[in-house]
């Protein structure tokens, strides 16, 4: 046995498989640093900093959005001020930074960010090859396709022989090709790195159609010149589970930024907002009692301040406060399943004990 040429053929055949897999998992590599002299935990860190660095699309409407004068508004961008909330008890200790699809999961891997709240879809690969935790889900989408009008299309199936813009490193791509396919429907992918230069060229006539997440179709329709020349179809082509990531190997971290998305769903079902936090600050409720830190240690004992959940909820509200005021409101999207378990919806939050 030639063991050179073994190798040769292993090291060729991981290659290869580390090619194809990159070609699917946006651009990442698998995290293969050492562990041996890991630093403190990532909780430690933004602590002794005095801030997060909280990576966002910046350019998603009614999710991350900066405006002319640097605002930073959107649901991922509450989510971050809440974890900022959580540690600080200021929701601006953030600095916010946009990153590409293309970006993304790589400036986790990286620790260019702390956390990444940018519309991203918890993937299984995402989730362990490519090293990276998922937070618990904030947002349950699905993946649609909008069409203009004036294609006369009405169904998948009236996509045959046509285009539909779509962006690369996403999802997207990955389960338009499957359903396609599974359809035995040919078409003409037009694949953009931009997501601006996608949505121009859709609008301009260059696709008859464009598939994204579906609330994000619904977000960037109405931002069009004539939001009523274009409809979107009612097929869901896939799951698209959106939720907050950090690095792989580190619970202290991971375990913040998952009780501060459970502290918001879990304030909603008690009925805690904002606006009432006062009273149930006088409530004599154990379980109310626990949650907000009145009674027992549970914030303390993960390293966070015990009226963690009280910060969360006095500046930046509850899931349903942040929901309403993003998407609710704004852009009319119903909350659908992202609605609590007890109204119907898959949010649920395990017990604060
Ligand atoms: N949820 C999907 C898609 C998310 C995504 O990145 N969507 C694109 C549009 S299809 C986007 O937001 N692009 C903005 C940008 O790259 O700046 C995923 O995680 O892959």
């Amino acid at each position: 046995m030639n063991y050179q040429w073994k190798g040769w053929k292993t090291g060729t055949a991981i290659a290869f498989l580390w090619m194809i897999l990159a070609s699917c998992s946006e651009n990442t590599s698998p995290d293969s640093e050492s562990e041996a002299n890991a630093p403190s935990s990532k909780l430690e860190q933004v602590q002794e900093k005095g801030s997060i660095t909280c990576g966002v699309n910046g350019r998603l409407p009614g999710f991350s959005f900066v405006d002319t004068n640097a605002q930073y508004s959107g649901m991922d961008v509450d989510f971050c001020r809440a974890v900022a909330a959580a540690l600080f008890d200021n929701p601006d200790a953030v600095k916010f930074r946009d990153l590409s699809t293309q970006e993304r999961l790589e400036a986790v891997q990286k620790e260019e960010v702390d956390l990444l709240s940018r519309n991203t879809t918890w993937t299984m690969s995402r989730d362990t090859f490519v090293g990276l935790e998922f937070a618990p889900i904030l947002f349950y989408d699905g993946q649609g396709i909008m069409v203009s009008k004036s294609s006369q299309v009405q169904t998948i199936q009236d996509l045959e022989g046509k285009s539909i813009c779509v962006q690369s490193g996403t999802t997207t791509e990955l389960n338009l090709a499957d359903h396609m396919r599974q359809q035995n429907i040919s078409y003409e992918p037009v694949v953009f790195d931009d997501v601006d230069a996608m949505y121009e060229a859709y609008e301009s006539g260059r696709c008859e159609g464009a598939t994204s997440d579906r609330s994000q179709l619904v977000i960037l329709r109405a931002e069009m010149k004539q939001p009523s020349d274009h409809l979107l179809l009612p097929d869901v082509l896939s799951k698209e589970p959106l939720a907050p990531v950090v690095k792989n190997d580190d619970s202290p971290w991971f375990d913040t930024v998952k009780w501060v998305a459970y502290a918001l769903i879990q304030a909603e079902e008690f009925g805690i907002t904002s606006e009432n936090l006062s009273e149930f600050l006088e409530s004599e409720d154990p379980r109310i009692r626990r949650f907000l830190g009145l009674e027992g240690t549970l914030g303390e004992d993960m390293g966070l301040s015990n009226d963690f959940v009280v910060r969360i909820i006095q500046h930046v509200g509850n899931y349903g406060e942040i929901y309403e005021q993003n998407l609710g409101e704004p852009f009319g999207l119903d909350r659908g399943l992202n609605n609590l378990w007890t109204n119907g919806g898959l949010l649920y939050a395990p017990p604060f004990r």
